[in-house]
């Protein structure tokens, strides 16, 4: 059972975490050294995720339990955001973009996907429609592990993303929209602003005197980018759980 926020030592701070490569390996699940840090850490300050994928994805990889284990769980951005496990707000993209523009799009991706042909393999699920965002995979979200990190390796020699994503910026200058290449197979499709400091709109009013941020995409382009450089919080770039949890030991927990 974990302390209420009120008793919590620091319990002005709130600790914010990226899911893939931050608190697990990429779309792995969590491992008992991290469950147990961050229970630890749950004891001192307030903990939230801010995850790319949707909130089955976070439960898949962050157990079951993840509602109840995290103070607030944001996925797809925070675009999906829950409180003490109960959801507090949810966006709709085909309210916000209309129809219209969302059928262009998703015609215009299946056509240059369709047309991708140098690609080892192809399997199913090009694009998964999410609350807040679409999510657009090259070889097909359901491939195996190893098609996953074989297309990832063939994709930083053959840039198969980078080139779709100008692709689209090209076709769409029309409509507001931010691209990111989060992890392995695909990359996210939104509104622009509806990226990971969407989640710190949740938190505004809640008073906190520091807002921690971990994340391992934080360079330019990566999905963990804007809330990482934004003034309202303060950036931890780390390069895979193991470092997350040093840099816990570090700040929260010696
Ligand atoms: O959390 C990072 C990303 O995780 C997944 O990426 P991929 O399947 O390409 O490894 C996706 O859920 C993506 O939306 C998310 O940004």
């Amino acid at each position: 059972m974990w302390i209420p926020i009120a008793q919590r030592e620091r319990g002005r701070i709130l600790v914010l975490f990226d899911v893939d490569g931050t608190l697990t390996p990429a779309r792995k699940v969590i491992g008992d050294d991290m469950r147990a840090t961050l229970a630890a850490l749950r004891n001192k300050v307030v903990i939230g995720t801010v995850g790319g994928s949707d909130m089955d994805k976070q439960m898949e990889q962050l157990g079951s339990d993840v509602l109840t284990n995290f103070d607030y769980c944001f996925a797809e951005n925070g675009l999906v955001a829950y409180k003490n496990g109960e959801l507090i707000a949810k966006q709709s993209l085909s309210a916000h973009l209309g129809d219209d523009v969302l059928k262009r799009l998703i015609n215009f991706m299946l056509g240059y996907m369709a047309k991708i042909d140098t690609i080892p393999v192809k399997r199913g699920t090009f694009i998964e429609f999410r609350n807040g965002m679409l999510n657009v995979s090259p070889v097909g979200r359901n491939c195996s592990q190893e098609e996953r990190d074989a297309f990832e390796k063939f994709d930083l020699e053959h840039n198969i993303r980078r080139d779709f994503v100008n692709a689209l910026k090209k076709e769409f200058s029309d409509v507001d929209l931010t691209y990111s290449i989060g992890s392995q197979i695909s990359f996210d499709v939104f509104p622009t602003g509806w990226d990971k400091t969407y989640a710190l709109k949740h938190v505004e009013s809640e008073g906190f005197e520091e807002v921690h941020f971990f994340g391992d995409k934080t360079h330019e382009g990566g999905n963990d980018f804007e809330i990482y450089t934004d003034s309202r919080t303060i950036g931890h770039r780390v390069e895979s759980p193991e470092d997350t949890i040093r840099i816990l030991g570090e700040l929260f927990l010696s």
